[in-house]
């Protein structure tokens, strides 16, 4: 089986790609790998901070294809907030329930009766030996809500309705959200690279 090094220490993640990409990839993230350090995420944009995880992981694993996926939630309301800092938006140590909480009271501030649109981004970076071999990017339009809806996925999905739909991520099955997420377009637009490496 083809191995795929997963740069992540979040779980949902690699859940969710291991899913989408299926037989026969062997996709390990950093749980399988505990030797590797990723360096930190100083980059400006999705973009620049998953090419510091594939790199920095791809270094640890000679030989091996490592992909490294930088997402976050972009509200227009808040002027692309938390757009990068999604994982630290409450503050560095923040869990995403803590993370949920800011949300919702930054909502709150704002005038209500509006609808508050925005959308998930996702950039994909997959490289090797230490250089970027490919980047796509995947993106999912919606809206947010100021209440919780539903337990599924993680992060900000229960807070999140995607574009042509009126449940939110918390609640819409799995299946549904690997169809049509940010994360699912930038492995699509990443499959035909990786298999070419198969
Ligand atoms: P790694 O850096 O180890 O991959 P991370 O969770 O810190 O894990 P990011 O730096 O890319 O990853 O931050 C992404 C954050 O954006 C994540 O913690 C969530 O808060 C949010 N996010 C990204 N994709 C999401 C999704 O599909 N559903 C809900 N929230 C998501």
């Amino acid at each position: 089986m083809p191995r795929l090094v997963f740069a992540t220490s979040n779980a949902h993640k690699t859940e969710e790609v291991a899913a989408m990409l299926g037989h026969p990839w062997q996709v390990e993230d950093l749980r399988a790998h505990p030797g590797i350090t990723l360096d930190e995420e100083t980059g400006a944009t999705f973009e620049a901070n998953a090419i510091i995880k594939a790199v920095s992981g791809s270094r640890g694993t000679p030989g091996l294809l490592v992909l490294a996926d930088d997402s976050g939630l972009e509200v227009d309301a808040l002027g692309g907030a938390p757009g990068v800092r999604s994982a630290r938006y409450a503050g560095e140590k923040a869990t995403a329930a803590d993370n949920r909480v800011k949300l919702k009271a930054e909502l709150a501030r704002l005038p209500p009766n509006q609808a508050f649109t925005g959308r998930f981004h996702c950039c994909m970076v997959l490289a090797r030996d230490g250089k970027v071999l490919h980047i796509s990017h995947g993106g999912v339009e919606g809206r947010l809500i100021t209440q919780e809806q539903g337990e599924g996925g993680f992060g900000y999905d229960p807070l999140f309705i995607p574009e042509g739909f009126s449940d939110t991520f918390g609640v819409l099955p799995a299946e549904t959200k690997n169809q049509l997420s940010h994360r699912a377009r930038a492995l699509a637009a990443m499959k035909g690279k990786l298999q070419s490496h198969i």
